[in-house]
């Protein structure tokens, strides 16, 4: 594993850290391959929850522009491929993995930092942390999903202001629109993110990962198609021994101690 990407696991679940502090945690090819390859790794070895978070006072600042050779003679970067080969695996594999991805956003986040921040399942920010559709300043549109979720998250009008505009959100306004999930004094970030992840990764992890999975599909779906999904998933939760955990645990009085298995 690169240098630019650290992992830790914590028994049942998996941190990884951005680190590339002196750069904001800005990502190069490398480390886009190994971030991709840490939360594989997670899915293949069973993590049941991944916090993912950034080293020093930034998130993550987006693609590492000084990487972009645009002076040479000949042809532009291919921003085609830079995005398919090295962004969009990641971003479809956080969206299909059947467990939860927290994002604890330490602090400023741009570009790609932001989007891939937002393609995570529950998005915790520092009071400092602040998200930037920066793409517009170097004459980009926003991508790693960005033209997909920001309005999906906070409505087309908004959407177009920061991206159109390139303008910071401060963390507090980001979780008013709905951007995020909430803001905690930096000094407290990382620990309620690892408690949060903790106690996801303890949680029913079939039934987390359907949850996932319903909601994401409901942006696509009609009322009737989701009245459908949900019976059909709670049909393989009701058939699970998670579920008779979880009943036998309400009845007993007592916290469920939940296996986690898809049977
Ligand atoms: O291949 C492709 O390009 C396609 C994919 C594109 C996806 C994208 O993400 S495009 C958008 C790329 N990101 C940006 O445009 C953001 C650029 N950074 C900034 O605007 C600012 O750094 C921030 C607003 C994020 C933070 O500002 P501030 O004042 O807190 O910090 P700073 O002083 O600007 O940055 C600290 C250092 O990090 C600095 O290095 P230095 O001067 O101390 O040696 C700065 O150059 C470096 N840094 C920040 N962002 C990047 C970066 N180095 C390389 N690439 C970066 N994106």
């Amino acid at each position: 594993m690169s240098d630019s990407i650290l992992v830790t696991d914590h028994g049942t679940w998996r941190e990884i850290t951005l680190n590339r502090p002196e750069r904001l945690n800005a990502f190069t090819p490398e480390m886009n391959l190994a971030f991709f390859a840490a939360v594989e790794d997670a899915r293949d070895t069973g993590a049941r929850a991944i916090l993912l978070t950034g080293a020093g006072r930034g998130f993550c600042a987006g693609q590492d522009l000084g990487g972009i050779d645009v002076d040479a003679a000949g042809t532009p970067p291919d921003l085609y491929h830079v995005l398919e080969e090295y962004y969009a695996p990641v971003l479809r594999l956080i969206r299909a993995l059947e467990i939860p991805v927290i994002c604890a956003v330490n602090g400023v986040a741009a570009g790609a930092g932001a989007n891939v921040a937002l393609a995570c399942d529950i998005v915790i920010a520092s009071q400092k942390a602040k998200f930037i559709q920066s793409f517009s300043k170097v004459g980009l549109i926003p991508d790693a999903g960005g033209t997909w979720s920001l309005p999906r998250l906070i409505g087309e009008a908004r959407a177009k202001a920061i991206a159109l505009t390139g303008e910071p959100l401060d963390a507090e306004t980001a979780a008013q629109w709905g951007l995020i999930w909430k803001v905690v004094p930096g000094d407290e970030l990382i620990d309620t993110a690892r408690a949060l992840c903790a106690q996801l990764a303890a949680g029913p992890t079939m039934a987390l990962g359907l949850t996932k999975m319903a909601i994401q599909a409901a942006a696509e779906n009609t009322f009737e198609e989701q009245l459908t999904l949900e019976a059909n998933l709670q049909k393989t939760c009701g058939e699970s021994s998670d579920f008779a955990e979880g009943v036998r645990a309400f009845g007993e009085k007592r916290a469920p101690q939940f296996s986690g298995t898809k049977t």
